[in-house]
């Protein structure tokens, strides 16, 4: 995963690094655009087609844009992810491992604890606070069990205990330079992610004791989940992706390290790739808000953390769409378990037919 070091510097502080601590996270592989932090470059779908250098720690995270733009999409979505949305992780395997039967009625106990105001139906807002309760208890799971990995990395005595920024360039080193410190590119990206983290920390820390806790380590590594960690989200793109360090970025800036070719291919008037073309449109359409040409800073904190960034909105409208039969906005208990496969996994589901069970 270390090609990308002989790119240019700028490239490398937010490029391999975001690579690399995603990576090292398990965090999902879609970084053709290595400027967006845990996010999608923008909406437009293009293919996944050289990341797998980011090897999966065993978690690897939703792609947001499976779901795509709202509503377009329900025959293609995927029931994994929708069941892992609504159990997490680890309580989805426990489903899929379970008989129909018990699924069923461990998904009804469920509901009781979704419908928060007991009137025996789940609004949609009750829906969208469960789901976002269930993301953010991913998110700590992850950070915790990355922390609990860097703190054995440099043989920490208390796992727990509050990270220092020595025990984490020690844990960072040996990850990316290891015992041999031969590997000149391996060194350079060490510095360079160095320098990244090094402000990330000191935005992280929010006690100032120089110390991360586990709190502010999930803050250090998903800052674009956090909103006091705004700055250093907009600065760590600038760095990278405003080339010419005039504040801005501008259309050529945008495209630069998505196609390299592409300030040159428009002037020879050469015909775009169609993802190229979708990611030029969603900059004018959509990123550049004031339509003055090139995005500002909060132009860009918009681009990488977008309102509906949370995607528990949107799984909520798709769940409804499934299974709101009567479309009364509020999903009862009978919808939901006449529809208990769009939201947990049972034993047949391994077998690999997500389709209909007319046979159970
Ligand atoms: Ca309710
Ligand atoms: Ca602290
Ligand atoms: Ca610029
Ligand atoms: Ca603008």
């Amino acid at each position: 995963m270390f090609s990308k070091a002989s790119a240019t510097l700028l490239l490398m502080l937010l490029g391999v690094s975001a690579l690399l601590l995603a990576g090292a996270e398990g965090g999902k592989d879609r970084h053709k655009d290595p400027r967006v932090f845990d996010a999608k470059p923008s909406d437009a779908e293009h293919e996944d087609d050289d990341d797998d250098e980011t090897e999966s720690g065993g978690d690897d995270h939703h792609d947001d844009d499976k779901h795509g733009e709202e509503g377009d999409d329900d025959d293609h979505h995927d029931s994994k992810y929708d069941h892992e949305s609504f159990l997490g992780r680890e309580e989805s395997h426990k489903f899929d491992e379970m008989s129909p039967e018990e699924s069923k009625e461990k998904l009804t106990a469920l509901i009781g604890k979704i419908d928060t105001n007991n009137d025996t139906k789940v609004s949609p807002e009750e829906m969208q606070a469960w789901l976002a309760a269930v993301a953010k208890g991913e998110r700590t799971r992850a950070a915790e069990s990355r922390f609990h990995n860097l703190k054995a990395t440099v043989n920490a005595k208390d796992l727990d205990s509050p990270l220092t920024l020595e025990e984490y360039k020690q844990a960072i080193h040996h990850e990316i330079i290891g015992d041999e410190p031969t590997d000149k590119s391996a060194q350079e990206t060490y510095n360079t992610q160095m320098v990244r983290d090094q402000a990330r920390w000191l935005k992280a820390d929010a006690d100032g004791d120089k110390l991360l806790n586990k709190t502010e380590f999930a803050d250090f590594l998903h800052p674009e989940e956090a909103p006091s960690m705004k700055d250093i989200v907009i600065q760590e793109t600038m760095m990278n992706t405003d080339k010419n360090k005039d504040g801005k970025i501008d259309l050529n800036e945008f495209m630069k390290d998505l196609h390299p070719e592409y300030e040159n291919d428009v002037k020879n008037k050469k015909k775009l790739p169609d993802w190229v073309e979708a990611e030029e449109k969603q900059f004018k359409e959509k990123l550049d808000i004031n339509k003055d040409g090139s995005l500002d800073p909060n132009e860009v904190y918009k681009w990488i953390v977008p309102d509906d960034f949370d995607h528990s909105h949107r799984e909520t409208k798709h769940l409804f769409k499934i299974t709101d039969e009567n479309k009364d906005n509020a999903l009862t208990k009978d919808e939901i378990l006449k529809k208990w496969e769009t939201f947990v996994g049972h034993q047949a589901t391994n077998y690999g037919n997500f389709g209909s069970h007319d046979e159970l």
